[in-house]
């Protein structure tokens, strides 16, 4: 399960949050496949609540209704389409499963595929799930039902999350049908999931449940590959449950990775520290982690929250990100965010609940595309920032290679090589203007930062390699961005 299933040299995946399956599709063909990124996690593509108050938040994808593909993001029909599309355009497709909890209690209506659910007295006919589907009394000992306590593990994995109704994952029926949804999942060409909630489930019913999914569909994938997943578990330390429940199953999301370099790029310590990042960190094993900087919860302030990143600090983002592309740690995920206007009041955001850029009526808005690549319509777009997408480049070029040449000038300032392949240099602290050895073959290169190779031609700095390999690094102070970076496919 820890293989991404990538399709050729391509080893980075986007989370286009929100996006709608014929937006994706055309991202695929238009920019994706192009650029190199290996695939997308796509929002939580079955049934969910419409919540009215507040209007439409884009948490009401966390609140199943059902299996079936209708959502915010489009119908059945639209989301083969995008499956398809993707693959033909070398693009995988990932899931965010949310399997652990159907919607909050309380409530009842229809879900956005129209069908009926009453979540007080725990009736999903969608599925259908009943009342004996759902942890209780019996196996929850909290009044409220809820999980009050993160350092009890049985509260964790059989209490409520936030109130919302919690699945008996141990049971056959319901893994069963959770599987039945996965299974549809696989048949029609996904690669694999985000296992949402995954802290909340036991290892073992996680077990049982991907035991009963099927094999990639061969038609893509080619016969015998099992699904890529990916557990979302928060361990930063101080809870008894802990990543490492959930490595020996398959990779597990590392939200020290992204708390580290941004508390790095933000400068609560000296970058020369990076030397040895990794596991020396305490981080959980390379070849177990999906990394990324930030994510839908923590840029809004939800789970696991506070000084992370994000779009918002644009300069630094991008330099952690350029940080994170050009080290060989982890497979990444890049968020790809929308805009919505903070409201902070005692240090909370009053508006985290913002939904994705809507009509009237709710409805999810195109994203359009301007001439320069970016978005309009308030998409952010981060994978489409020329600094994100050449270091997405350099990933691919780079890969399989290791760590060489760390430089430092004992602060603010760094640079390493990646093999032959590629160089790269940061400077948070003062104009960066020295000579750096690398590993590169000299040369003239195209810093991919502050431009990009177009038609054999440099957009941005030309950078030289000489003397055997010595960089002439030129990164000001107050130049937009505070990186420098060359690969073997940027030489001109
Ligand atoms: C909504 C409403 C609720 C309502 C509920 C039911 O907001 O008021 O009760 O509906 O009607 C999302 C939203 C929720 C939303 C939910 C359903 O975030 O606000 O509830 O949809 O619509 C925990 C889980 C983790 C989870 C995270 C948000 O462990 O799995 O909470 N993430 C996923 C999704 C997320 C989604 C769900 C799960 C549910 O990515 O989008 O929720 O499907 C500690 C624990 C963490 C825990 C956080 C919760 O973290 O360790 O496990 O995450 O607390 O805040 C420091 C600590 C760190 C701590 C953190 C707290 O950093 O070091 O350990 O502080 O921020």
């Amino acid at each position: 399960y820890k293989n991404p299933n990538c399709d050729g040299n391509r080893h980075v995946v986007v989370h286009l949050f929100e996006w709608r399956w014929n937006d994706i599709a055309n991202e695929c063909e238009r920019f994706l496949g192009p650029y190199g990124y290996c695939g997308v996690q796509v929002s939580p593509p079955n049934e969910h609540r419409i919540v009215t108050s507040p209007y439409r938040p884009w948490w009401e994808r966390y609140q199943p209704v059902s299996y079936i593909l209708v959502s915010r993001s489009g119908n059945e029909q639209e989301f083969k389409n995008m499956v398809e599309k993707c693959n033909r355009n070398g693009v995988r497709i990932y899931v965010d499963a949310v399997i652990n909890h159907m919607a909050g209690v309380g409530v009842s209506g229809r879900g956005t595929a129209g069908s009926y659910y009453d979540s007080g007295r725990q009736d999903f006919p969608g599925v259908p799930y009943s009342d004996w589907d759902f942890n209780g009394r019996g196996q929850c000992s909290t009044a409220s039902l809820n999980i009050e306590n993160y350092h009890d593990p049985v509260q964790v994995r059989n209490c409520r999350l936030v109130g919302l109704t919690d699945l008996q994952t141990g049971k056959d029926y319901v893994q069963r049908s959770i599987a039945g949804y996965l299974n549809k999942l696989v048949d029609i060409g996904v690669a694999g999931f985000r296992i949402d909630a995954a802290k909340h489930m036991w290892p073992d019913h996680l077990r049982g449940i991907l035991g009963r999914v099927n094999n990639l569909n061969s038609r893509y994938f080619g016969t015998g590959k099992r699904p890529f997943v990916y557990q979302e578990v928060i361990d930063l330390g101080g809870e008894p449950i802990k990543n490492s429940e959930y490595t020996p199953i398959a990779r597990v999301t590392e939200f020290n990775y992204g708390a580290h370099l941004s508390r790095a790029f933000s400068k609560h310590y000296p970058l020369k520290n990076l030397q040895n990042f990794g596991e020396q960190w305490g981080l959980i094993h390379s070849n177990d982690a999906m990394g990324f900087i930030d994510n839908h919860d923590n840029q809004r302030g939800h789970g696991g929250g506070g000084a992370i990143l994000t779009f918002r600090q644009s300069k630094m983002y991008k330099a952690a990100t350029a940080f994170a592309l050009a080290h060989p740690y982890g497979f990444l995920k890049i968020m790809s965010s929308y805009h919505w206007d903070q409201r902070i009041e005692n240090g909370k955001d009053k508006n985290d609940w913002i939904g994705p850029p809507a009509y009237g009526d709710g409805t999810t808005k195109p994203v359009p595309i301007n001439p320069d690549l970016t978005c309009g319509d308030g998409w952010i777009c981060e994978h489409r920032w020329r600094q994100i997408y050449g270091m997405v480049k350099f990933r691919n070029v780079v890969s399989g290679t290791g760590l060489n040449n760390w430089w430092d000038n004992g602060s603010h300032q760094i640079a390493f090589s990646r093999g032959n392949r590629g160089f790269v240099a940061f400077t948070l602290g003062g104009d960066l203007r020295t000579s750096i050895r690398s590993g590169m073959a000299d040369g003239s290169y195209c810093d991919v930062i502050s431009g990009a190779k177009v038609n054999g031609r440099c957009t941005g700095k030309t950078v030289s390699v000489s003397g055997g390999g010595w960089v002439n690094v030129q990164v000001g102070q107050s130049e937009d961005d505070a990186v420098l970076a060359i690969h073997a496919e940027s030489k001109l």
